[in-house]
């Protein structure tokens, strides 16, 4: 049995210290852990509930949904629409925004999400998660457009991930540190288990789809190349490598552990007009709010991921995020000479 601080009395004791919060922010937060453990239900059910497979449907990118991307996307709307709290939301899986329908009370916050990131390891029981972010709606919120989601990062209120691995966690932060809880299945509350966590500023471990190396522009090439002549290279030492396919379990072992990960920019991408594979408004920016506030650094290669100015709802970037003095490393190496 736990007497440990449940993830609702840690809500609600860091916004007693905001000045004129309302407890909205405090409870908006509730529903999106609310919905994050209906998912984890789903997920951790499988085909016991008949949800693993393909939902015969494509999303926006053109990418084939499976059945708990379509499923958990409903959650994460049926969770956090009704309560008042939100404007609008904007989803992965949806191609435009979401405005509350008008049956409910509208808010002065903007939710966006990645109901399942990793989706395509479901099938294969390997972990998978929700990645979610929280913005103030310009203007009030009451006539929401895609417009008052094109944020830069550097303005979230609050972002977030569930990691459905061997337990399901949820990290979490408000620009005030990062701090994980597990979910203890048998009260069904998520029990603050990791307090600020802080990412090693050093590391000997990267994580990179090889596959696409002959794609890779030079100064990451040069970056990983010099990983793997490893001992008797530049580096002077072993390097070890991880792929999940699945970046929320990626950048939790590097919130645990340290570590580098990159989805870099590629040719194969460039030839497709595509900015990179990552999506900006509900992967990249809330994993780089969430890496910066554990002391490591989020970066496209050139510039800050939190400082982009979106451009669109469903933009895609570069991603190169981790252990500070890595992620400066690289960065140096994308610097003209
Ligand atoms: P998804 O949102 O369609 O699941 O795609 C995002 C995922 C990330 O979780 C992961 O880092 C990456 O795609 C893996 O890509 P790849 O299969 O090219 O290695
Ligand atoms: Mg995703």
């Amino acid at each position: 049995m736990h007497n440990g601080t449940s993830i609702t009395q840690f809500i609600i004791e860091e916004q007693r210290h905001i000045a004129g919060a309302t407890g909205d922010f405090t409870s908006l937060l509730n529903d999106v852990v609310t919905a994050c453990k209906v998912i984890s239900h789903l997920v951790n059910h499988g085909a016991l509930v008949g949800v693993l497979g393909s939902a015969d449907t494509e999303n926006v990118q053109g990418e084939t949904q499976k059945k708990l991307d379509v499923l958990s996307n409903e959650v994460f709307i049926k969770s956090n629409e009704w309560a008042g709290h939100l404007a609008a939301m904007a989803s992965e899986e949806m191609d435009d925004i979401y405005p509350i329908p008008r049956q409910y009370p509208r808010g002065k916050y903007l939710l966006t999400f990645d109901p399942l990131d990793g989706s395509s390891n479901i099938d294969v029981n390997v972990s998978v998660g929700t990645i979610f972010s929280i913005l103030r709606c310009p203007g009030g919120g009451a006539e929401p457009s895609e417009r008052d989601f094109l944020q830069a990062g550097t303005q979230q209120v609050a972002a977030g991930y569930a990691l459905y691995g061997p337990s399901t966690m949820m990290v979490l932060t408000t620009g005030n540190g990062v701090n994980g809880f597990t979910l203890d299945q048998n009260i069904g509350e998520f029990i603050l288990t990791h307090p600020r966590m802080q990412i090693p500023a050093d590391t000997r471990e990267f994580a990179i789809n090889m596959s696409n190396m002959r794609f890779w522009e030079p100064p990451v090439r040069r970056y990983v190349q010099e990983c793997l002549d490893g001992k008797e290279g530049p580096r002077g030492e072993d390097f070890n490598m991880r792929w999940i396919a699945s970046m929320v379990a990626e950048v939790h072992r590097i919130l645990t552990r340290g570590g580098v990960f990159m989805y870099p920019m590629d040719s194969k991408m460039q030839a497709k007009g595509q900015g990179g594979k990552l999506r900006l408004l509900y992967e990249a920016n809330p994993m780089s709010f969430i890496v910066e506030q554990a002391g490591g650094g989020s970066i496209t290669g050139r510039e800050r991921i939190l400082e982009l100015q979106p451009e669109s709802l469903h933009q895609r970037v570069p991603v190169i995020l981790g252990s500070k003095n890595e992620v400066e490393r690289i960065l140096g190496y994308h610097q003209p000479d």
